[in-house]
């Protein structure tokens, strides 16, 4: 009864937000490594110098398209929290001693491709780079958890940005393959599953985050976006043909939109912006563009570069399951006079009155994760595994030492709640749950460090300073009894 037996209990991280290490064991640059801090009120800023030389910042979110020759680099007077992140790169062995601790299964990490190739199409891998995920890897097996890798998690080598505008040309598709292939080979005995990209859909909104494209106008985008999916469904038909047991997951943020009212008009608005998740993952696990999507693109009159094979290798690439982030839901409507707005993961919409939200802003809503289940299974009926969730919020550290994060129990505990009547109620087939951020480590979209995730403190500011200590929080010994319970147990004493 609940969880299902092997159920893959774990928490997720990605290499830019965690690893630190930029310049270390022959790793290239990477387009996260031009982008500095910012605040919930301020944006990150993308530096970069102009080809007459002027030095220009602007925010990661909007990011325009800039002229031939323009170099992004790291600018004086900035601070780029990524750069050291929590310099997991130097702590990974205390870091999954304590993820064993806490019973983990599995444990979610993005491998940097400029840690394999630097430059993106570097004739041959930098043995550096594959020997640290190789002890990475072999560190978590010694404690039976298993890894799970996001290949491309919100970064890419900058020089192919200034090569091609990145994911913007073809030839990205190439580069991209050959990477997959030499950590397919690597590591096929010790690792089963994988994600092409991480929250691929994001590419609907913004060019810079998920694909290194500076330029975000909708042409671009979907460029862009085709590039990925072909890409990905060739690393699909690739990995199995390297590994026929290797699991290969699409990545989706998905973002659960409600209408405000009854109003049928609202419910087509809410039903149109649900594509947003949605079209990624049609092309991703059916094999082909929907056709409310082939129709928007003639509407608005934008054409896809297309060759002859792309067709068939999206039938043949479609993934093995669909992981998916899930940290709140929002509301739409058509009222011009609704204009209440939430804050949000990329994408927000209006507030819902009979909501919570985090200090953030994010609506806390633990009943759409089961809505969003039910609808992401009965779409595509394809295992689903939870990669992302969990409540940002600030901790504080008692005299004693100790942080009390009750409001971080809480909210997963609630989530897991709707988990286990998703499965149990509904007969949803998911596989795993990996919180985000199960260490703390920089955020993503403001890079702020005292938004907080993990089950682990870790002695960081935003100003930069701290000791990289870790420390428990009061979550960790009851993320562990949720584990060690398999789910049943998820009292707060
Ligand atoms: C997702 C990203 C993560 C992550 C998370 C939380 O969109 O895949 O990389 O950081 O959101 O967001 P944030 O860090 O902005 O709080």
């Amino acid at each position: 009864m609940g969880f299902p037996k092997g159920f893959l209990w774990g928490g997720a991280t990605a290499a830019n937000q965690l690893e630190g290490g930029w310049q270390e064991g022959g790793k290239g640059m990477s387009s996260d490594d031009v982008v500095t801090n910012g605040t919930n009120t301020t944006p990150r800023l993308v530096t970069y110098t102009l080809p007459d030389g002027t030095k220009k910042a602007e925010p990661m979110f909007t990011l325009g398209a800039v002229p031939k020759g323009t170099k992004f680099e790291c600018h004086e007077g900035y601070l780029y929290p990524n750069h050291d992140g929590i310099d997991f790169y130097h702590h990974y062995k205390e870091d999954i001693a304590l993820f064993a601790e806490m019973g983990f299964k599995c444990f979610r990490l993005s491998i940097a491709w400029t840690r394999i190739y630097p430059n993106g199409d570097d004739e041959i891998a930098n043995e550096e780079g594959l020997k640290f995920y190789d002890d990475m890897f072999d560190e978590c097996l010694k404690y039976g958890i298993e890894p799970v890798v996001t290949i491309s998690h919100y970064e890419t080598p900058l020089a192919l940005t200034h090569k091609w505008n990145s994911w913007a040309d073809r030839r990205m598709i190439d580069c991209y393959l050959k990477y997959c292939e030499t950590i397919f080979k690597r590591y096929k005995d010790k690792v089963k599953y994988w994600m092409t990209f991480n929250e691929i859909n994001c590419l609907g909104m913004i060019g810079w985050m998920p694909a290194a494209v500076a330029g975000n106008d909708k042409q671009t985008l979907a460029q862009a976006a085709h590039h990925q999916f072909v890409a990905s469904a060739k690393a699909v038909i690739m990995g199995h043909e390297i590994n026929p047991d290797f699991q290969i997951g699409c990545m989706i943020a998905y973002s659960l939109a409600y209408a405000k009212t009854c109003n049928p008009d609202d419910v087509l608005q809410a039903w149109k912006r649900s594509g947003w998740c949605n079209f990624y993952s049609d092309v991703q696990c059916r094999g082909y563009y929907p056709s409310y999507k082939l129709k928007e693109y003639e509407r608005e009159g934008i054409h896809l570069a297309v060759e002859p094979t792309d067709e068939e290798l999206l039938k043949q690439g479609t993934v093995d399951y669909i992981a998916f982030s899930y940290y709140m839901s929002s509301v739409v409507s058509t009222d011009p006079k609704d204009n209440e707005q939430a804050g949000g993961n990329l994408i927000s919409g209006l507030k819902n009155p009979y909501l919570k939200a985090s200090e953030w802003g994010w609506q806390i809503d633990p009943v759409g994760l089961r809505i969003s289940l039910n609808y992401l299974y009965d779409r595509y009926q394809l295992p689903l595994f939870i990669v992302e969730n969990g409540l940002g919020a600030v901790d504080k550290k008692e005299a004693d030492g100790s942080i009390n994060d009750d409001y971080r129990i809480n909210y997963l505990a609630d989530h897991i709640k709707e988990m286990e009547k998703a499965i149990e109620e509904d007969g949803v087939d998911l596989m795993g749950y990996t919180p985000w951020g199960c260490i703390d480590l920089v955020s993503a979209s403001t890079g702020e460090m005292k938004k907080r995730y993990g089950f682990i403190y870790v002695d960081k500011y935003d100003d930069g300073t701290g000791d990289y200590s870790r420390s428990k929080k009061k979550s960790f010994n009851w993320y562990k009894k949720v584990i060690a319970s398999n789910g049943e147990d998820l009292s707060n004493d």
